[in-house]
């Protein structure tokens, strides 16, 4: 995934940021790009180390725990992010010292805190400690108002800056905006973390961050951008007014874009150049039973809307691992009358913290957190997975027509486009066996 997009550690600068106001000295090591550990170890001597990882990423946060005590065994370990959030007891290791759960910024600045004046740890909330009893929680910390945390620390990630980027927007830079989610879909765990609370920022502090940023991409890095349309509606006439010129990269849903097409237009004058919208299926019985919210007949009018407007829909289909041959014929035939030029696969995945995986952790066919990707099954599939994988490659190829796709794809430039087309074949023939990894 490293090689189709790689974001800024945004989490990392926000928790930076927070203990610098406090005078720590702090670096932050990207991993994906720099991982030589030993090296800065050796250079900077920490007294602690934070660690992020979404659930795929588990075993690598452990390995990397490990080096650390290994290194040093006074070292700090402290741990956090999604997958701390929606499974810390996966974390009750004796690796780590402290696993923070939910936002972090004011739980670090505490934990940091005690460290350096042998304070109470237990007495911070929003934080849970290994113990060989289980792991022993603190009190619940509510969600932070996004206003009072601190704008992230960039020039930390000064020297990684230019690597950062998706397909179409090198180099690129992320901005939060907001947290959580107004829908309730059956398959995500984001509404049900800020405890069904859409939090957001305050129009001003969203341009004021703007404007201290470099990169010409900016992708906001909300769980969904557009929920509240009003809000988004005044950032807009304030990123003109303010004479911010940028290109503008977000989530949004169907609904969202039916319900308010001439706030996406707005949005299309400033610089909005692509959409991610989470399609999901074209049956209205399977949105339905996501309780998704949408209609096949509103996407038929989303996906005309944003054309209408020339911004890209980055359409993202989740394919149910009951899923027919006819379901794979039907999704193709349902794209090409759609004329997407862009879309991509993954697979419906009962993710922790999920009413879905609530309701099918019982019959997982594999626990291991690298198979978390969305593209590895974990439930079992009505096709023989052989099949199911064949018919998975098969979308990628195929859904999108060429004529279609290619002027897409143009628009990276030759040379961008054939390292593309040979990072596709590589990813098809990938995908295509990944039934042997359950062998
Ligand atoms: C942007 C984003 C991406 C970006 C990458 C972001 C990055 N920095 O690398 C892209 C598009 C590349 C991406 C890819 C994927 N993503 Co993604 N992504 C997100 C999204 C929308 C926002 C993440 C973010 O940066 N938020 C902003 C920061 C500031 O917030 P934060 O990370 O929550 O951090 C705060 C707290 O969690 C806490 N905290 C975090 N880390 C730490 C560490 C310490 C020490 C402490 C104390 C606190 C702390 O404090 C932070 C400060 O505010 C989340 C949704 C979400 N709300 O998490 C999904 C999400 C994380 N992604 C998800 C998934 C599944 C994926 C993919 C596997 C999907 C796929 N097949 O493509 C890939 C995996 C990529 C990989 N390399 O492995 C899932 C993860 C579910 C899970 N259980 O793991 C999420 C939760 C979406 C969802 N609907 O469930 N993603």
């Amino acid at each position: 995934m490293d090689n189709v997009f790689l974001f800024e550690p945004l989490a990392l600068e926000y928790l930076a940021a927070g203990l610098k106001e406090d005078g720590v000295k702090v670096k932050i090591l990207d991993m994906r790009i720099e991982d030589d550990l030993s090296t800065v170890l050796d250079e900077f001597s920490p007294d602690a180390v934070g660690l992020t990882a979404f659930t795929n990423q588990v075993n690598i946060v452990k390995d990397l725990a490990r080096d650390l005590k290994g290194y040093d065994k006074d070292i700090k370990i402290i741990i956090g992010g999604h997958h701390a959030t929606v499974a810390p007891e996966d974390f009750n290791t004796i690796e780590f010292d402290v696993v923070v759960i939910g936002e972090g910024v004011f739980t670090m600045k505490e934990i940091v805190r005690a460290f350096k004046e042998n304070g109470e740890l237990s007495e911070i909330k929003g934080a849970a400690f290994p113990s060989v009893y289980g792991l022993y929680r603190t009190e619940k910390r509510e969600y932070t108002e996004l206003d009072n945390l601190p704008l992230p620390d960039r020039e930390l990630t000064a020297k990684y800056r230019k690597h950062y980027f998706s397909e179409w927007f090198k180099p690129l830079a992320s901005v939060r905006t907001s947290l959580g989610c107004t829908a309730r879909c059956n398959f995500c765990s984001l509404w049900s973390i800020t405890g069904g609370k859409y939090l957001k920022r305050s129009v001003s502090s969203v341009v004021k961050e703007l404007q201290t940023i470099k990169e010409e991409n900016i992708f906001f890095c909300d769980d969904e951008s557009m929920c509240d349309w009003k809000r988004m509606d005044l950032l807009a006439d304030e990123i003109r007014e303010a004479g911010i010129n940028k290109k503008y990269f977000l989530y949004a849903r169907v609904d969202t874009i039916v319900r308010h097409p001439e706030m996406f237009k707005k949005w299309a004058d400033i610089g909005l150049k692509q959409v991610f919208v989470g399609m999901e299926d074209y049956s209205d019985e399977r949105l339905s039973s996501m309780n998704k919210g949408v209609t096949s007949r509103q996407q038929v009018e989303a996906v005309k809307i944003l054309k209408s407007y020339g911004i890209m829909m980055y359409a993202s289909f989740m394919i149910s691992p009951d899923y027919t041959k006819d379901d794979f014929a039907s999704l193709k035939k349902y794209i090409r009358d759609l004329k997407l030029t862009y879309a991509t696969y993954t697979v419906m995945t009962p993710l922790p913290g999920a009413v879905l995986y609530e309701k099918n952790k019982h019959r997982l066919i594999s626990r291991k957190p690298e198979y978390f990707d969305m593209l590895h099954t974990l439930l079992p599939t009505l096709l023989p997975l052989k099949d199911f994988y064949y018919e998975m490659s098969e979308l990628y190829k195929s859904a999108i027509p060429l004529h279609r796709g290619f002027p897409v794809l143009l628009k990276f430039g030759w040379k961008d486009m054939l390292s593309r087309i040979k990072l596709l074949n590589f990813f098809l023939k990938r995908l295509k066996t990944t039934y042997l990894d359950y062998q």
